[in-house]
């Protein structure tokens, strides 16, 4: 029989258990000859400093062993949310995932997260409850409660008995002939569920037949491939208990790659390392076709050819050459210096879109202790952001300042000891700052008439007007190429956004239109750098003229907590600017939802879960920008030189075309 791949995605908020499954995977399959453990800091895919002296994953990391003739290539994801952008990355290459949920800690804020990506790109997923070894872990109702929570159509393939016991047994739910009552009515309720999906099934379900476990569980082998249904399975990683049915479910429930050679060849870029002797290293997936070491690639996304040396894959803890790849597996591609995380090899067509699961609200500045480390901090965060590029590294050699977007203060601590054990570097943060933007106040007008010093040609006004909220950058030209040549109407669309990096609070200016209304050029001394340099002093002078509002990040939230708390909750919301509604109670407890501004929530769950002993949940996504009064809000220098500032705008920018590094 030919051996087949799967690539797995093991996914979760933190601490649910996912390395203890991988390693245990590892183990059962005989990839490891010892079993590892994360609480000594002896798991294979926790394998960074940091990881290990932390306890939490960082990165994403990928393994390989074979199970049941298949190779299983595992990625090992991390939970916590200022790292989601690794598993958004790593989203794309999947042909199946296993959610972790904590059978104590049930559905947390970040599992929604991850779901509505699974669900959104229809990924076959496996449900796994660990930790059910845990006092208080009660299986049918986290059972109801993912059904509910998740608005999940999931049905349970395995079942728990003796469960207040210690001698907790995980059974077969489609077990045939049981005594169990209790287990004999939760079959009969979920045989209706998938009769629903199932004409044959139903007839004969309403026709009395019986219908064996065995048939069940094909049709919900089926359906789960399809990802029109997702399994449940139990198990406690930490002991080794469910791995095994778990494995084998990997094979069951989740379909495989497409292994299927004479394509053509299309990959994606989904993880990106540095080596010192090797250079880049790009974690790759192949959907189609093949490579081999010393193969000329195209890479799509940057329009380039590039040779490759080597062709690596990690099986547990280090690389081992493979000389070849084929359609449906990963392997590490070294040799393309210029290769990006993301980036597309050979052809684009079937290769999954992706789906986001944050972004990054928050911005810092990196400063080096030693004045001398400055440099090669700027180098080490550009080597950091090429492996992570939603760190947006912007690096103002002028002014001498390194700013990244982050996602939280772990990911910032994180950042400082990686610099640390990586880079020898002691380096710093400031308190981070809430990504502000600012959009036109009211209709205006932008004049801009470059024609002095000669040579140079561009007269152009800018109509600038505000649009609704999350509505982006509308550009339109109304100039005839009579009056602009379109080579040159061309060269201002393309230095809109780049115009609009900032504004004249000194953040991204979004929620705007902008009309070319009137331009002028010149037949001799017009070029195209000419339009390039005039653009951002025409739309600023506009922006001075409609004036700007700040608009800050908002979060959707709700929150749950005991009833006894909600007087303390209600007044730190309204404290914080939150819009919420009336909670709705049950039992002795509330939920509240609305929105909230992020500069004011940014402590909030940690403040949350010490109010209420642990008990109160807060789950948040991003909602979109709203306005912010300036006084509540920050409004930030223009970093670099201001188009504003005429001459010395026009100085530089003259020589940043002419040396070709145009960087506004
Ligand atoms: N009681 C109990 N503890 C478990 C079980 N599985 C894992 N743990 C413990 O839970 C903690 C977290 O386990 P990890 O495997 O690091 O969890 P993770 O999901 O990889 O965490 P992040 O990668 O940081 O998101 C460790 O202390 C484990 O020993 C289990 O089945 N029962
Ligand atoms: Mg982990």
């Amino acid at each position: 029989m030919q051996q087949t791949i799967r690539n797995i995605g093991i996914l979760a908020h933190v601490d649910a258990g996912k390395t203890t499954i991988t390693e245990q995977f590892l183990y059962l399959s005989s990839a490891t000859r010892a079993l590892g453990n994360v609480d000594k800091a002896t798991a294979i895919t926790d394998f960074l400093e940091v990881e290990k002296a932390r306890g939490i994953s960082v990165r994403s990391a990928p393994v390989s062993f074979k199970w049941n003739n298949s190779v299983v290539n595992l990625i090992d994801t991390p939970g916590h949310v200022d790292f989601s952008a690794e598993v958004e990355r790593v989203l794309r290459i999947l042909d199946g995932a296993v959610l972790v949920i904590s059978a104590i800690e049930g559905v947390q804020a970040h599992t929604y997260t991850l779901w509505n990506a699974l669900q959104e790109l229809k990924i076959p997923t496996i449900i796994f409850i660990n930790k059910i070894d845990r006092p208080g872990a009660d299986v049918l109702m986290i059972i109801e409660e993912i059904r509910k929570e998740l608005k999940i159509n999931a049905i349970p393939v395995q079942y728990a008995e003796n469960e207040s016991d210690t001698n907790i047994k995980i059974a077969d739910f489609w077990t045939d002939n049981t005594q169990n009552n209790e287990l004999i009515s939760l079959q009969e309720n979920y045989i209706e569920l998938l009769a629903e999906h199932n004409d044959q099934l139903l007839d004969d379900y309403l026709n009395e037949m019986k219908i064996t476990g065995i048939r069940l569980k094909e049709i919900i082998q089926q359906l789960s491939k399809k990802a029109d249904l997702f399994p449940i399975m139990l198990g406690i990683a930490k002991e080794g208990e469910g791995i095994r049915e778990l494995l084998d479910a990997v094979t069951q429930y989740i379909p495989s790659a497409n292994t299927d050679l004479d394509t053509e060849l299309s990959g994606l870029v989904f993880k990106l390392e540095h080596d010192k002797k090797l250079g880049r290293l790009a974690h790759v997936r192949l959907f189609s076709g093949s490579l081999k070491n010393r193969d000329l690639i195209y890479n799509h996304s940057l329009n380039i050819e590039e040779k490759i040396a080597r062709i690596q894959k990690v099986y547990t803890n280090k690389k081992e050459d493979i000389g070849q790849l084929f359609s449906g597996d990963i392997g590490i591609i070294s040799g393309m210096s210029k290769v990006r995380v993301g980036d597309i090899l050979g052809k684009p067509e079937g290769i999954p879109k992706s789906s986001s699961l944050n972004i990054p609200l928050l911005t810092v500045q990196a400063k080096a202790k030693n004045e001398a480390d400055y440099a090669n901090l700027a180098a080490a965060l550009q080597e950091l952001s090429s492996e992570d590029p939603m760190l947006n590294f912007i690096w103002l050699k002028s002014e001498k300042e390194l700013h990244l977007k982050i996602m939280g203060k772990v990911q910032m601590e994180i950042l400082q000891t990686i610099l640390q054990n990586r880079f020898e570097i002691d380096a710093e943060f400031t308190d981070p700052t809430v990504v502000y933007k600012e959009t036109p106040l009211k209709s205006g007008e932008g004049y801009i008439r470059y024609w002095m010093p000669k040579p140079c040609w561009a007269i152009m006004k800018f109509k600038i007007e505000p649009e609704d909220l999350g509505s982006g950058v509308v550009y339109k030209s109304k100039v005839r190429v009579d009056d602009v040549q379109q080579k040159y109407q061309n060269e201002v669309e393309k230095t809109i956004p780049k115009a609009l990096q900032q504004g004249i609070k000194g953040w991204e200016v979004t929620d705007i239109k902008i009309t070319l209304i009137e331009g002028e050029d010149h037949v001799m001394h017009s070029n195209p750098g000419d339009f390039i340099i005039a653009t951002p002093m025409g739309v600023l002078k506009g922006l001075e003229n409609t004036g700007t509002s700040l608009l800050e990040p908002m979060l959707r939230f709700t929150i749950s907590a005991q009833e006894a708390h909600l007087g303390k909750i209600t007044s730190d919301l309204t404290n914080m600017r939150a819009e919420f509604s009336n909670p709705e109670f049950e039992d002795d407890k509330f939920t509240l939802s609305g929105i909230v501004p992020v500069s004011t929530s940014l402590d909030y769950a940690i403040k949350l879960s010490s109010l209420t002993g642990g008990k109160g949940k807060i789950n948040y996504r991003f909602e979109g920008y709203r306005n912010c009064p300036d006084n509540l809000g920050k409004t930030r220098e223009y970093k670099g030189v201001n188009p504003l500032d005429e001459s010395k705008w026009i100085l530089h920018a003259r020589g940043a075309y002419k040396a070709n590094e145009w960087n506004l």
